[in-house]
């Protein structure tokens, strides 16, 4: 099927882009849209032409999968310069989504006509590049150069409503009429020669806001290559003209997509988007859930049922009294007040919310729901008595879900003696804001019950993916590596100041120990002490009182407001007690290794559970950490990391450090050797 049907309406000719899902500028709409643009401009009784959409985007831009593989004529430059030199008027006509090179074909009209559903925005920035079909050079020629700089290095589109009087559009149009409105816009530029771009605005205040906006961004954001490459184009709108500033935004368009960091933020585009897939014959068996139950109302409870209610799904939340189930509610009802106030929801908004909670404690009130989540403690022998409970009180068809981080969901199924409908959904703290759920695959699992849970975690708005049952998942599973490690480091010789910094360093917004401080040392401990493990270090700190911010001392000091770390002296010499204990010569640990020994230990556990098969695919392992841990985006994951790295070098410096240090859990798996070994890649 054509991507393109044109259609000839009062003498214009309308350019009806029809590629699914989002009108991608792809090769083959790429080369119909020249076509049909020659054609008119052959055409003597062609009067201009419009650029509109049969489907509800009007285009997504560049097609991202084309990126790092030989272009194809046309390229969407060519096209552009095509649009260019057409003697007859163009104009867009957008009433959904133009981004990235669909607003860029926008930009090169005459005119923009929109709806108020229209929607437009260059956020190459957050795939690690910038405009490379004109944006850079065509906007901050149109409007202000300092609020198109802000608009590319943001990335975040606007609607149609706010571009006309912004200027990024020319006309807004009701939708019934888009077509005709863009029709009409033609035929008013059609007896005026087609204008040509010149310099940009060249007085002195316009200069210095711009001068002013691009320093507050190079120093907001100085690691990120293609910012400073945005403000390089948008300040040459001052002093080049269009064609040089073409050339220079062409230049750090191909300098970027070479980059590591973009190929890691378009891995990550993609990866979350193929995470938590199930064959379509499966997904078409999913239940759509209408309500749900959650066994317990403390910070991981109060937040799921959160993020039910917001989206409208009624919560019954269950406590073990009337007390504290109130508690709870009071809670939810606070946490929303806090977003009313901070202008987030309306208060309309947090009424419905609140009111979608019902407060219980007999578990006969969920002989309705469709869904119960438990978010008790973590013990297993509560969690068992749950579960007992939950099969005598809930619908046959009710799935019953364990929000536990680390306990196997196949012995809390055992104690239910429904184990097909028992499942885990694992939540991030705090679950109302975290996007991650990792859906946890019991033996006896049913399939239904995964779909349904994926189309529910989904429907939140949530991004989940499915894994297999072992003790922490994948998640915290790899979560361990890297604490053993950060362990090991501070026993050796290295400060949590150190350690922190190597991370910050690798591009995580905080490291570990400030992390095990914010979270509380004592959940690890307790966690660590009932799984019969022990870390010398974060042991002896929590032993010695110091359990992190909320106690106000950890691996590190916290001043009056309990959150601004310093480094404390006697954390160090607890720490360094603790190495005399156990003979060990401390030495200076350089950071490379400091970072070496923290990451490449998660690489190779990722393979670990790839082997396993606890996770399909290294993309999953992948977007677990960056939606749960905070792994750098620009980084792709661990996995990718990996890969990025070479898995040749990886393999090596693991059984370089494994063999220094005599920690035999750094060996490369037989995995990561055999695909080091053959050159290949996780995928
Ligand atoms: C660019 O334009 C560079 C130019 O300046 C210069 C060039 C020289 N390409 O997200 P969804 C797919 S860079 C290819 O699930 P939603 C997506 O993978 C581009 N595929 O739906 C998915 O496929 P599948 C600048 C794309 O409604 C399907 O479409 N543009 C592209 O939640 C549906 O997507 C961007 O950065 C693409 N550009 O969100 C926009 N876009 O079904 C990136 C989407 O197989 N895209 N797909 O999984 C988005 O932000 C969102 O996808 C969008 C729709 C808002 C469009």
């Amino acid at each position: 099927m054509a991507v393109v049907a044109v259609e000839h309406r009062h003498g214009v000719a309308v350019l009806w882009m029809q590629r699914a899902p989002v009108n991608a500028l792809g090769a083959d709409l790429r080369a119909e849209l020249s076509l049909a643009l020659s054609r008119a401009n052959d055409d003597p009784t062609v009067l201009g032409v419009v650029f509109a959409s049969a489907l509800s985007a009007f285009s997504a831009g560049a097609d991202i999968k084309e990126f790092g593989k030989p272009p194809t004529s046309p390229t969407l430059r060519d096209l552009i310069e095509q649009m260019d030199a057409s003697a007859k008027p163009l104009v867009a006509a957008v009433g959904g989504i133009a981004l990235g090179g669909g607003f860029e074909i926008a930009l090169a009209c005459d005119a923009r006509v929109v709806t108020p559903a229209a929607n437009l925005g260059l956020p190459e920035v957050k795939i690690g590049l910038l405009p490379g079909a004109g944006g850079t050079q065509r906007l901050p020629r149109l409007i202000e150069p300092a609020k198109a700089l802000a608009f590319i290095a943001t990335g975040s589109p606007v609607a149609g409503e706010v571009a006309v009087p912004d200027g990024l559009a020319d006309r807004l149009a009701d939708p019934d009429c888009l077509i005709d409105a863009a029709v009409n816009e033609v035929k008013q530029f059609a007896s005026h020669p087609r204008r040509k771009l010149a310099m940009a605005k060249t007085n002195a205040d316009s200069r210095s806001a711009f001068e002013q906006a691009a320093t507050t961004l190079l120093k907001r954001q100085p690691d990120e290559p293609q910012i400073e490459a945005i403000v390089d184009c948008v300040r040459a709108t001052y002093d080049q003209t269009f064609e040089d500033g073409m050339k220079l935004e062409r230049e750090h368009f191909t300098r970027l997509m070479a980059d590591n960091r973009s190929k890691s933020l378009r891995y990550a585009f993609f990866a979350e988007r193929s995470v938590g897939q199930l064959p379509a014959t499966t997904m078409a068996q999913a239940e759509t859930v209408k309500s749900v139950g959650i066994i317990g109302g403390g910070t991981m409870g109060s937040g799921i049922a959160m993020a039910f209610a917001s989206a409208g799904i009624p919560v019954v939340l269950i406590e073990t009294d009337p007390d504290a189930a109130q508690r709870a509610v009071d809670r939810i009802a606070a946490n929303y007040t806090h977003s009313v106030n901070r202008g987030s929801i309306s208060e309309e908004m947090r009424a419905r919310n609140v009111g979608m909670i019902a407060p219980a404690v007999d578990y006969r009130e969920l002989g309705n729901v469709d869904l119960v989540i438990e978010a008790a403690f973590e013990e297993m022998e509560i969690k068992r008595e749950i579960f007992g409970k939950l099969v005598a009180s809930t619908k046959p068809t009710a799935i019953l879900a364990t929000n536990t981080s680390y306990l196997s969901v196949d012995d809390i199924a055992a104690a239910s003696g429904a184990s097909g409908r028992v499942i885990g959904m694992h939540f991030f703290s705090p679950a109302n804001i975290m996007k991650l759920v990792e859906v946890v695959r019991g033996a006896e699992t049913s399939a239904d019950a995964v779909a349904t849970v994926l189309k529910a975690a989904r429907g939140l708005g949530k991004v989940p993916v499915v894994v297999g049952n072992c003790h922490g998942f994948v998640g915290n599973r790899i979560l361990a590596r890297r604490s053993e490690q950060v362990d090991r480091l501070l026993l050796e010789g290295a400060t949590p100041e150190q350690v922190d910094l190597a991370l910050t360093k690798f591009g995580s917004k905080l490291g570990p120990c400030a992390m095990g401080d914010l979270a509380g040392l004592d959940i690890s401990w307790r966690m660590r002490r009932a799984t019969g493990r022990s870390a010398p270090v974060a042991d002896a700190l929590v032993e010695a009182g110091r359990l992190g911010q909320k106690s106000r001392k950890g691996y590190y000091l916290y001043g009056e407001d309990g959150r601004t770390p310093s480094v404390d002296p006697e954390a160090l010499a607890l720490i360094e007690s603790v190495s005399r204990s156990r003979g060990i010569e401390r030495r200076v640990i350089p950071q490379e290794e400091i970072i070496d020994r923290m990451i490449l230990p998660m690489i190779n556990e990722g393979a670990r559970i790839l082997e396993e098969g606890i996770a399909d695919s290294a993309k999953d392992i992948d977007v677990i950490w960056l939606h749960g841990y905070g792994f750098p985006r620009w980084r792709g994951g661990p996995m990718f990391y990996g890969q990025t790295r070479g898995l040749f070098d990886v393999v090596a410096r693991l059984k370089a450090l494994a063999e220094a240090t005599g920690d035999v859990s750094m060996r490369p798996t037989s995995l990561l050797e055999s695909l080091a070994a053959s050159g290949e890649a996780f995928s």
